[in-house]
């Protein structure tokens, strides 16, 4: 059996684009026969010195809207990083095992050291990433390309433990599963749709009504061309929206561009903006429902377990290193 690791920062309202490019996969997983780790990984976003209450409010409902969204909890444990301190202890030690010029030359460093400033926190965050993935050994990660280099650095940091201590930790593999479209902003669609962007008008949140949907699809960026066609590098905002449908309704690029070879712009906006109200109102429906009911004690469960797992390969490490 596989053990998959992934995560979610709590920085803001989940999107279309997490759920498209990420938790619409771990849905997927926890119907299979893996064992699953899904974190809100609330330390990470601490680099980005987060108001208090904003932080506690994103992390309930996050870990929420993963339960609303479907992950199968039978295989699954969905628990928030900060409540398992095992994850922080191992960053320290593998910190030993992972070189500074490796660090510097990641590239999501140099993209944040110009947004965030450079402290070092978003220097040293890709070794807590390495943790979080070696703390329940798991051996598959569902992550986007953006994440590759993180997940090489992961192995590089395992092997070296391993290389002085012995087979302690397996070297985790991207999952081979089909990664997830990679959402653009609907109005700059340049720039990824996220949870910490003010482009409100160019990100689907989770809880938007259907008007709201419809409004800002209606209002997407496009071109003049109306030819409903893929193409990443001329038709950017058209193509984001060919991306949403195909993800949602699981048809490839070409599959709907034959569909809509005969509709203009305006009525494929409308047909786009209808599949995502559609996908998303299940999902908004069971979240408010659950926001009714006491999940303490799903909570609770879910946490003594990733808890339990953490404290293994813990007290494995420290018998290996002589603590
Ligand atoms: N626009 C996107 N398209 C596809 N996938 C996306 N993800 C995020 N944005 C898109 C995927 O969602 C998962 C969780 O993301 P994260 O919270 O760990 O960090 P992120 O990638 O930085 O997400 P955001 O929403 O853009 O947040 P902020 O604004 O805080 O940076 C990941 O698997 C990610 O790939």
């Amino acid at each position: 059996m596989k053990t998959v690791f992934s995560g979610i920062q709590p920085t803001g309202k989940v999107h279309l684009g997490n759920f498209l490019g990420a938790i619409k996969n771990w849905v997927h997983l926890s119907n299979v026969e893996n064992k699953n780790f899904f974190c809100v990984v609330d330390l990470h976003s601490i680099t980005t010195h987060p108001d208090p209450m904003e932080l506690k409010s994103n992390i309930e409902q996050t870990l929420k809207l993963l339960i609303a969204a479907g992950i199968n909890l039978d295989n699954s444990i969905i628990y928030a990083q900060s409540s398992v301190p095992q994850h922080a202890y191992l960053s320290w030690i593998l910190s030993s095992f992972c070189q500074v010029g490796e660090l510097q030359r990641m590239t999501q460093y140099k993209e944040k050291a110009d947004s965030l400033g450079s402290h070092a926190g978003i220097f040293t965050y890709p070794v807590l990433m390495a943790s979080d993935i070696l703390i329940h050994k798991a051996n598959e990660v569902p992550v986007g390309d953006d994440q590759t280099q993180h997940l090489e650095l992961t192995r590089n940091i395992a092997e070296r433990f391993n290389n002085k201590y012995g087979d302690v930790f397996p070297l985790p593999e991207k999952s081979s599963g089909k990664s997830g479209a990679r959402l653009m902003s609907l109005k700059h669609p340049d720039s990824k749709m996220s949870k910490s962007s003010d482009d409100i008008n160019g990100t689907i949140y989770f809880d938007d009504d259907k008007d709201t949907i419809m409004k800002k699809f209606k209002s997407s960026v496009t071109d003049s061309d109306d030819i409903i066609q893929y193409n990443l590098s001329e038709k950017k905002g058209i193509s984001n929206l060919i991306d949403i449908y195909a993800s949602i309704n699981g048809m490839s690029h070409k599959e709907v561009e034959k569909t809509f070879m005969d509709s203009r712009y305006g009525e494929f906006k409308m047909a786009v903006g209808e599949c995502v109200a559609e996908y998303l109102n299940p999902i908004n429906l069971k979240f408010i429902e659950l926001e009714k009911e006491n999940i303490s004690e799903i909570v609770k469960i879910n946490l003594q377990e990733a808890q339990a797992s953490a404290e293994l390969t813990i007290q494995e490490v420290n018998n290996i290193l002589g603590l």
